[in-house]
């Protein structure tokens, strides 16, 4: 059984998201997704969540390629977390691309997927202003 982990705020869900995940899922057998809590993604973006950690949550529970999603309070987690879930492969979207080549020394293999083009939910937002 091959353990993977990815982490994110996902909020207002979309296709980009759906995307990873679902590539991230390709990659194993069992996919652990650690969702930024809402105090920890103002501590991240300084943005309020749109929706909530709870409906967050809901939202990628529902999805076919997520087995499970835990909290997400801290940049210092990671290490803990890959341990604690016997995690084989962790992934983030190449904007990351660099940022946790240190979870290498806990045996995890650190992979980074090329983002979806064109969507984000900064643009999503921008653009439902301007309707
Ligand atoms: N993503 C993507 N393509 C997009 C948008 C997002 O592949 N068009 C990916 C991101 O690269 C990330 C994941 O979807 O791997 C979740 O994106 P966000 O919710 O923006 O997560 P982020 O704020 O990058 O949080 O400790 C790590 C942070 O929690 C990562």
């Amino acid at each position: 059984m091959k353990r993977v982990i990815t982490y994110g705020t996902f909020d207002l869900l979309h296709y980009g998201h759906i995307n990873l995940l679902k590539r991230a899922k390709s990659l194993g057998d069992y996919l652990v997704v650690v969702l930024s809590s809402d105090e920890f993604n103002w501590e991240k973006k300084q943005k309020k969540c749109y929706f909530s950690y709870d409906q967050r949550k809901l939202l990628l529970e529902s999805i076919r390629y997520v087995d499970i999603v835990i909290p997400e309070i801290s940049w210092d987690q990671k290490r803990e977390d890959v341990h604690k879930y016997n995690i084989d492969t962790f992934v983030m979207g190449d904007d990351w691309k660099g940022k946790f080549d240190f979870l290498k020394e806990e045996g995890v293999e650190v992979t980074y997927l090329p983002r979806t083009p064109e969507i984000s939910t900064t643009q999503i937002k921008k653009d439902l202003k301007q309707r």
